[in-house]
């Protein structure tokens, strides 16, 4: 496994150049925890009830926003607060897939308004660079990162050889604003091209298809454990939706808590294991 895998989280974000990305890693660093957790609910009362009770246990809390029934422009405030008292950063997982002119308007305008709150969002390499240019144009002035998905957890999916290796080359060519991938895998090395090398480059690997008590959702998603994601795949975040707040939107908060605390210190262990920390 490359060098970086094996770096703590604070010797990375010591070094690296991207605002949300240095942050990111300070933040799993202070508060030990590599655990997202995603927030897929679509009432106030059940997503800010789960962001409360998580908060502690997360670096990252990932969103989706326009599933929110009742949104309103408040919900965004009292995020931005809960992020503030719980000391995590916020991701909403967006994933932009259009060309740069529209995804540059619907990152920073709309009804949402993503790139006024969001510390980190992702996007589809589908269209090529110009979507990057285009997400740039809006994130970087603001200190945004951005995450391309090089690869997804679902059955069959289409993100896989040549697509994913394309990716990782966009990645390379922007390193200011993408920081990084939601993917399966690292990906130092992929899509190297004869005689290239990056020793010093760092790009994270967002993980979500994680879960401890079940392999799939019988709707394409499967699941791996922490150990497998981090240990085996050297990745250095794991997501979590519904292996934590449950089948009930978290309607039993002392239930969504013991989730949140086994998750983090499953992916926590993994980590140490993997840059072998043994204290
Ligand atoms: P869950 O742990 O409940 O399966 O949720 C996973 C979350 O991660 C969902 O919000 C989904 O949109 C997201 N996700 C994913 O599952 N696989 C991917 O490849 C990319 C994703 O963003």
């Amino acid at each position: 496994m490359s060098s970086v895998s094996k770096q703590t989280y604070a010797q990375r974000a010591a070094q690296h150049p991207n605002p949300a990305a240095k942050a990111l890693l300070e933040t799993i660093e202070r508060k030990r925890t590599n655990l997202s957790v995603s927030v897929d609910v679509t009432k106030q009362e059940d997503f800010f009830r789960i962001i409360d009770t998580v908060g502690p246990y997360v670096c990252l809390l990932k969103t989706h926003v326009d599933i929110i029934e009742d949104f309103e422009p408040s919900v965004i405030e009292r995020l931005k607060e809960l992020s503030q008292k719980h000391d995590f950063l916020i991701f909403e997982d967006r994933k932009f897939a259009d060309i740069g002119n529209t995804v540059a308007l619907q990152y920073s305008a709309g009804v949402h308004k993503i790139a006024s709150w969001s510390h980190i969002t992702n996007a589809h390499p589908v269209p090529g660079p110009s979507i990057i240019s285009g997400l740039k144009s809006v994130g970087l002035p603001l200190g945004r990162g951005l995450l391309l998905l090089a690869e997804m957890s679902t059955k069959g999916s289409l993100a896989t050889g040549v697509y994913t290796e394309e990716a990782v080359r966009m990645a390379r060519a922007n390193r200011d604003f993408v920081i990084g991938f939601i993917a399966q895998r690292r990906m130092d090395g992929v899509g190297l091209r004869e005689g290239e090398s990056t020793p010093d480059e760092d790009l994270l690997i967002l993980t979500p298809g994680v879960g401890l008590d079940t392999r799939g959702d019988g709707m394409g998603q499967q699941y791996r454990t922490p150990r497998e994601v981090i240990v085996e795949s050297g990745c250095d975040v794991i997501i979590v939706g519904r292996g934590i707040y449950g089948k009930d939107n978290g309607a039993n908060v002392e239930a969504v808590r013991a989730q949140a605390e086994r998750y983090r210190a499953e992916g926590w262990k993994a980590y140490r294991e993997r840059v072998d920390i043994s204290d």
